[in-house]
């Protein structure tokens, strides 16, 4: 026919950062129809039916796929993300266009696509939108602008990039209203919400796997609930743990919800659910399992934070080995000309290959007079010291650092020092300064 019908979709479970994309690609690809999947989160919902005059598509009935010549994928790049995908999938000759900011396993063969990890998508599209010299409207900068805010937590989530804060300039700039914002951002904790919080508490357990204390609660549910996401998230916070998951299952287990929240870097929610077939990003992710136990879900959420963990950094990774010590019946002076020439600030103190103390600057400050300088490391030194073993992450050694409010921790094996670990370190590890 000659006739081209471009049409834009995105995930289901449709966020703002979706809808944003959504409306950014029609901006973008004016002659489009946007296939809006079902559900939309709630409060996407909400936002949309009190917009309904400003962005009337939302109400159209679905276009066709059988016109579709052209398909434009936005904030997702992967098939079983998006509605109508056999049907899609199954087309001859349609040109796909993909715009994601997510990680993906298995990304949708595209002839076109714009796949950067930003914080949300709709800032690789603002950046097109700038290009091509497209205005917008105060109620489409405030939705573009719940999108981002909600993918990058208000611009505090580790997948925040300078673009993702450049772009909420402009978009406050351009007239979004953080007040209509925060109505539709916040969570909307309903009855239902509270009690499931209520029982996830009631029941909660903490463990402790690799150094990362965890809590996975798992808990029957009747029907779809909106708001998981964010009791999960209300979950963790109130827990005080790294990483938190919930598991909902429908009865009969027909189904299971898996949520996961994390709060360190270490441990990337993103990988774990796609592990389940799920998706998401470092900090929050989910997956759908049918017909599972529970307590394999359990089982299988833990060995996956085990591996995840695995592959992440180990404290013996940032360790410095071999380490210089300082027998106990060493003098003082002794100990501190080590110090000077080795440029340390302390040193762990050891009777062959046992670790007795440890001598720091800190130490010298309690040696009165030039003559006590004699005196043997054994009567300033510090003990017991507390030690940790190879495995443990560098956050968990941080963590220790900061409650016994020390500058190195030995790090031994069976018995055995094999290497320290200073502060700086661990200041380095964290600010990325790793030398490689
Ligand atoms: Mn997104």
């Amino acid at each position: 026919m000659g006739f081209m019908a471009t049409l834009i979709t995105t995930h289901k479970n449709t966020d703002f950062d979706g809808v944003a994309s959504v409306t950014a690609a029609l901006l973008l690809y004016p002659d489009a129809s946007p296939l809006i999947p079902k559900p939309l989160n709630p409060n996407v919902k909400a936002f949309l039916s009190l917009h309904k005059d400003v962005f009337p598509w939302s109400e159209k009935p679905a276009p066709s796929v059988e016109d579709a010549s052209r398909l434009v994928v936005v904030d997702t790049a992967e098939w079983h993300r998006i509605p109508n995908a056999k049907a899609l999938q199954k087309k001859k000759d349609l040109e796909v266009l993909v715009w994601d900011h997510h990680a993906s396993s298995e990304p949708i063969q595209s002839d076109w696509q714009c796949i950067e990890p930003v914080g949300a998508n709709i800032t690789l599209m603002m950046r097109y939108l700038k290009e091509k010299g497209i205005e917008l409207t105060p109620i489409q900068a405030t939705l573009f602008l719940a999108g981002l805010y909600e993918d990058t937590g208000h611009l505090t989530f580790t997948n925040t990039t300078a673009e993702d804060a450049h772009a909420v300039g402009d978009l406050l700039a351009k007239g979004a209203d953080l007040k209509i914002l925060s109505k539709f951002l916040r969570p909307a904790y309903g009855e239902k919400q509270k009690d499931i919080l209520f029982e996830m508490l009631q029941s909660a357990r903490r463990q402790k796997i690799n150094g990362h204390r965890i809590s996975i609660s798992k808990l029957p549910i009747e029907g779809h609930v909106s708001g998981l996401a964010l009791v999960v998230n209300m979950y963790r916070d109130i827990m005080n743990v790294d990483a938190a998951f919930g598991i909902f299952c429908l009865p009969d287990n027909e189904r299971c919800m898996v949520i996961g929240r994390s709060d360190v870097e270490s441990l990337n929610i993103g990988d774990i659910m796609r592990s389940m077939g799920g998706g998401g990003h470092p900090g929050a992710g989910s997956a759908m399992l049918k017909q599972v136990n529970p307590d394999t879900v359990i089982e299988m959420i833990s060995s996956l934070v085990e591996g995840n963990q695995q592959a992440s950094v180990q404290i013996s990774d940032l360790m410095s080995f071999p380490v210089v010590t300082v027998e106990p019946t060493a003098t003082m002076e002794e100990a501190a000309k080590i110090m000077r020439s080795k440029g340390c600030t302390g040193l762990p103190v050891t009777e062959g290959d046992r670790l007795v103390g440890m001598i720091s600057r800190r130490d010298f400050q309690k040696v009165r007079g030039e003559n006590r300088m004699k005196s043997p490391v054994k009567a300033y030194m510090r003990y017991p010291v507390e030690t940790i073993h190879p495995g443990v992450s560098p956050l968990q050694a941080a963590r220790i650092m900061i409650r016994q409010d020390i500058g190195r921790l030995p790090i031994v094996e069976e018995g055995r020092l094999i290497g320290i670990v200073t502060r700086s370190d661990v200041m380095c590890y964290f600010y990325d300064l790793l030398p490689d």
